[in-house]
């Protein structure tokens, strides 16, 4: 049994840690194909206990594949079509389809009968809205949130491999007393903040910011709900970590919002500061959880909540949500 499955960018960050989640996950495949641009053809890549050969991503490939995992980047714009013109069901990371009407935007733990409209695209959010609506959908649904306030610090995995590993070899530059030369990022990452991350538009707000309002609504189903985001690239390696206030339409004490989310699904409650306890990207890298802490009452405002958010991007922020959408599909025979 199994499914026949795709991936396409396995030589990435997200190709590589989706390979990875569906050994974990044991998501049953019957057949792999690793699927990445023409300058990785013949790469070889270790896929449990098997070796398996990276070959060009090509129209041509996504015959007789069932489930198209598509890590992101443009190639998606062209490929996913053709995945799906060949009858696969592509699960994809880009942002190229996120906000078309007929393409379900999900996260299985939020809104996962929007599966069920699916024709043959769905596409997982980007990583610093997964992480976001785990953790608002709950207080959305027992008191109506009526704003967010939003500021991210987003680790550099955000931006693939090569920003990985810009921040290290910029970190051993600065401590050898090197100057360190910024390529991915427009400027030095290591010892830094950016409050840059994508393009900008003419409102101000870069692309990244504007992504979790539009796509947050989308989820939510929630039209009316206003966000306002500042999104910062810090020297972080893997995790994402998100400061929010909301204002809520039924007041919400803090209290009754750490019951709310200790019992919400994929979210761990890490919040105790007189034991120093919360949630921090050192310890919830490589975890599928959303981490919520330092839950408070907003004193400035009678009907507002202040919490912190950190959960892993490469994992929850992308791969593992993106292979819980897989088992989502196949539970319910959507595939
Ligand atoms: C970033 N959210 O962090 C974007 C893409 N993963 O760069």
């Amino acid at each position: 049994g199994g499914f026949r499955v795709a991936i396409v960018g396995a030589t990435g960050a997200v190709g590589q840690e989706i390979m990875k989640i569906l050994l974990e996950r044991k998501f049953p495949i019957a057949d792999l194909k690793l699927l990445a641009s023409a300058r990785s053809e013949g790469k070889k890549l270790k896929f449990g206990d098997e070796e398996l050969t990276v070959s060009e991503a090509k129209p041509s490939s996504f015959s007789g594949v069932e489930i198209a995992f598509f890590a992101g980047g443009a190639v998606s714009k062209e490929l996913v079509p053709e995945a799906v013109a060949r009858g696969a069901v592509a699960i994809d990371n880009s942002s190229t389809f996120r906000l078309e009407p007929e393409v379900p935007l999900v996260v299985p733990e939020v809104n996962p009968e929007d599966l069920e409209k699916h024709r043959g695209i769905i596409s997982n959010p980007n990583c610093s809205t997964i992480i976001f609506v785990v953790a608002l959908k709950p207080l959305h649904d027992a008191a109506r949130v009526k704003r967010a306030v939003v500021t991210t610090m987003q680790a550099v995995s955000g931006a693939g491999k090569e920003a990985i590993d810009e921040l290290l070899v910029q970190t051993r530059q600065v401590l050898a007393g090197e100057s360190a030369v910024p390529r991915v990022f427009p400027h030095q990452i290591a010892f830094n903040l950016i409050p840059h991350i994508d393009v900008f538009f003419e409102n101000g707000y870069s692309r990244e910011e504007m992504k979790l309002l539009l796509e947050t609504r989308k989820i939510l189903h929630d039209e009316e709900i206003r966000i306002t985001a500042t999104t910062v690239r810090v020297p972080v390696l893997r995790s994402h970590s998100e400061s929010v206030n909301i204002e809520t339409e039924r007041k919400l004490t803090s209290e009754e919002a750490r019951v709310i989310l200790k019992e919400a699904p994929g979210i761990v409650v890490q919040d105790d500061v007189d034991n120093c306890q919360y949630p921090m990207p050192l310890f919830t890298s490589d975890r599928d959880e959303v981490y919520v802490g330092r839950i408070r009452d907003d004193i400035s405002h009678e009907k507002a909540l202040n919490f912190w958010i950190v959960a892993d991007q490469l994992r929850k922020g992308a791969a593992t949500n993106a292979v819980q959408i897989a088992e989502a599909l196949s539970k319910r025979n959507l595939l």
